[in-house]
Parts: C-alpha cells; sequence; structure tokens
C-alpha cells in the first residue's frame, strides 16, 4: 500500500482517515478525491505534509478523471457520500448521483486495472431494530444486533443509494473479481464533523446560544463510535479483510439521543432540560445496533475509544476551540432546519 486513493477525504470520517494513515503509517501517500461540497473542506486537510497528500478536486462520477487516478495507485478507500439522511428527503438526486453513480465509476475503474477497493459503508442499509426492552433477549439475542447476515431494509433515500451501491460492489466481486472489502459502521462522532449533524450541531447550538433540537421524544437509539476507531478498523479490513467479505465496524455505544443530549448540556454546563423538542424526522429508524465479534475474532481489531463520556469531552473542546470553522455556516444551516420546524 505505497498508494492509495481516498474519496471523500475532505469531509468527516474520510479525513479522519488521511490524519490517521499520515500519522500510523509513514510510508504511505494518499491522494484525496473530493468535489468539496458543502460538507467537504480543505481545511479539514490542513497541516498534513504535501509531500504526502494530494488533494485533487473533482467528482468521483466523473470517468476520465477517476479513470487516470486509479491507474495509478494500489487501492482506492471510498468515503466520498452524500451522507445526511435529512437532505435526502428533500432532494434525493444528488445521493443517486454520488451514491450509485459515483461508486459504479470507481468500481469499474478498479476492475479494469485490477486495483484494490474498500467501500466505506453504514448500518442503516439493514433498516432499524426494536426497542431492547421489546426484545426477548434485551438487545442480547440471536439476530438483536446487525450482522453481515443481516437482510437489506433501508428507510430513506440516504440509506437506499448506500444499500445500492454496496449491492453494485458485491456483484462486482462475484461476477467479474473485483478485488473488494465492504465495512458497514455505526454512527461515529470526533472532530470534523459537518454541524447539520446530531452532535456536532446541538454543540455548537449551545456554543452559539441557541436552544438544543431533539427530533421527537429522543427515544431513538444510535451506536455511537469515536471516528479514529473507524479509522483503525478500516485500515485493518484493507491491509488484513478478506476479498469478498463485508466487515460490520461498531463498539458497543449505544445510547439514545435523550441521553445524548442530556450528556452534552451537563458537560456544558447547562440544565438538563435546556432543549426544545421539534418535528420528528419522517421515517426515523428507531435503533441500531452492531455486532462487531468477526471483525474483533477474524481481524483481532478492538476500539480504543471505549469512555464515550470522555469522547464527547474532548469533542465539545474541539468545536469550542475552532469556532472559526464552524460559525461561518451556522446561521444557514439552522435556517434551513427551521423551514421544517426542526
Ligand atoms: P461527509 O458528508 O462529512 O463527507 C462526504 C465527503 O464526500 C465530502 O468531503 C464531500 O465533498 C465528498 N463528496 C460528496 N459528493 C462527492 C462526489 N460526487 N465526488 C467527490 N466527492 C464527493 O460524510 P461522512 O459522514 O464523513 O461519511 C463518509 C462515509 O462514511 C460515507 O460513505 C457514509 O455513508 C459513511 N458512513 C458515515 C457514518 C457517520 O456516522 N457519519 C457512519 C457509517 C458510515
Ligand atoms: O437536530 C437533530 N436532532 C435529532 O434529534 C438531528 C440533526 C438529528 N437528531 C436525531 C436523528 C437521529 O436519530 O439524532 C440521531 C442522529 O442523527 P444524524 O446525526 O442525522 O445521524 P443518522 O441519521 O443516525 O445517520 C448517521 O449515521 C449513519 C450519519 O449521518 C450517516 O451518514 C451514517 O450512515
Amino acid at each position: 500500500m505505497k498508494h492509495i486513493i481516498v474519496t471523500g477525504g475532505a469531509g468527516f470520517i474520510g479525513s479522519n482517515f488521511v490524519h490517521y494513515v499520515v500519522n500510523h503509517h509513514p510510508d504511505v501517500h494518499v491522494t484525496v478525491l473530493d468535489k468539496l461540497t458543502y460538507a467537504g473542506n480543505k481545511e479539514n486537510l490542513a497541516g498534513l505534509p504535501e509531500d504526502r497528500v494530494k488533494l485533487v478536486v473533482g467528482d468521483i462520477a466523473d470517468t476520465e478523471l477517476v479513470d487516470r487516478l486509479v491507474k495509478e495507485t494500489n487501492a482506492v478507500i471510498h468515503y466520498a457520500a452524500e451522507s445526511h439522511n435529512d437532505n435526502s428527503l428533500k432532494d434525493p438526486s444528488p445521493f443517486v448521483h454520488t451514491n450509485i453513480m459515483g461508486t459504479y465509476t470507481l468500481i469499474e475503474a478498479c476492475r479494469k486495472y485490477g486495483v484494490r477497493y474498500h467501500h466505506v459503508s453504514t448500518d442503516e442499509v439493514y433498516g432499524d431494530l426494536p426497542l431492547r426492552e421489546d426484545l426477548p433477549g434485551h438487545g442480547e439475542g440471536p439476530g438483536e444486533k446487525f450482522t453481515a447476515e443481516t437482510p437489506y431494509n433501508p428507510s430513506s433515500p440516504y440509506s437506499a443509494t448506500k444499500a445500492g451501491s454496496d449491492l453494485l460492489v458485491k456483484a462486482w466481486v462475484r461476477s467479474f473479481g473485483l478485488k473488494a472489502t465492504l465495512s458497514n459502521c455505526s454512527n461515529n462522532y470526533g472532530p470534523y464533523q459537518h454541524i447539520e449533524k446530531f452532535i456536532p450541531r446541538q454543540i455548537t447550538n449551545v456554543l452559539a446560544g441557541i436552544r438544543p433540537k431533539l427530533y421527537g421524544e429522543g427515544k431513538n437509539v444510535r451506536d455511537w463510535i469515536h471516528t479514529n476507531d473507524h479509522s483503525s478498523a478500516v485500515w485493518a479490513i484493507l491491509t488484513e479483510g478478506r476479498i469478498g467479505e463485508t466487515y460490520l465496524i461498531g463498539a458497543d455505544g449505544e445510547e439514545n439521543n435523550k441521553q445524548v443530549l442530556e450528556l452534552i448540556l451537563e458537560l456544558m454546563g447547562q440544565p438538563k432540560d435546556a432543549y426544545d423538542q421539534v418535528t420528528d424526522r419522517a421515517g426515523h429508524d428507531l435503533r441500531y445496533a452492531i455486532d462487531s465479534t468477526k471483525l474483533n475474532e477474524e481481524l483481532g481489531w478492538k476500539p480504543a475509544f471505549t469512555n464515550f463520556r470522555e469522547g464527547l469531552a474532548d469533542t465539545i473542546q474541539w468545536y469550542t476551540d475552532h469556532k472559526e470553522w464552524w460559525l461561518v455556516e451556522k446561521e444557514a444551516v439552522e435556517a434551513k432546519y427551521a423551514q421544517n420546524n426542526q
């Protein structure tokens, strides 16, 4: 792995992965292919050595550009996506373009040049699960968490296009021998996450003097993982995973949204009830939960960030220290949510 392409490397998880590779794998050179949509930001790569990280601004669905770049690389790690469920409910078209056509363009180039491909996906392709209290094994029984055998059942245009892209990759492995692995990860948190997403939205609301916004009653459960743990898992799968396999990545971090919001408020010195309940998301998935036994046992991967309270406190500190990174966009992001009474 002397030279890799990281698509979406100027976004949240992709840029954290680029930092991870630069810090942990000194022989690897990275080309970031990123369109710099509203979610991409050059600043996420600031300070990285220019002789090891090159940014190419372009679209993953641009066949000529992708062909030229893929021809000269050892591996493509594909993070680029339209990634926000709420946006997909307003306008699904960029989701179909980037998540489906973009993935198709990348795997066609990788197949042509025999290049190793890793596909970064989400637990949302499996739909949602009942709450733990409504399950006979309280979330620990067989089939009560997602595994690589769980049938696909996506709920939103976002998760449907991610599911479609996963299926393209699986078919390319079987029919064309594409040298691919796939990973489906749970909800990430950490630095550089766009302020449209739940955790950074609430932290920056408090910092900007705006009351945090909880969808519905906040009973929905997400399985939180620090983005650095996602990076180490992807690296393990890229370098040691079996071709054609799907690995689920999670860190046993289930919390409901109300619990997360109350913890943010506590860590930021605010009263526990200093938030507004707003209009719920249409088709809102109830619970996600990952069984990462296969990744743990087969590749020996373990998460390093196991204390959510500490990870969240560090994340709050990062947004507090980087106001210049998010403040310019805050008003516009909130105005868009306000149109939906959210
Ligand atoms: P993000 O929205 O923060 O970043 C996406 C990046 O992709 C941006 O830099 C954007 O400019 C770029 N991009 C978008 N369209 C492009 C195109 N057509 N061509 C080139 N670049 C383009 O997303 P994220 O939260 O960092 O998610 C990254 C990946 O991880 C996605 O594939 C997502 O489905 C997956 N994932 C995310 C989570 C999560 O909790 N955020 C969890 C599991 C999986
Ligand atoms: O203001 C809010 N209030 C609120 O209660 C926002 C923005 C969200 N929520 C709720 C909705 C979800 O139950 O918080 C939860 C998390 O919401 P998001 O941050 O939008 O994440 P989610 O929809 O769970 O999807 C995320 O995880 C899986 C990522 O955005 C996806 O890219 C990833 O695939």
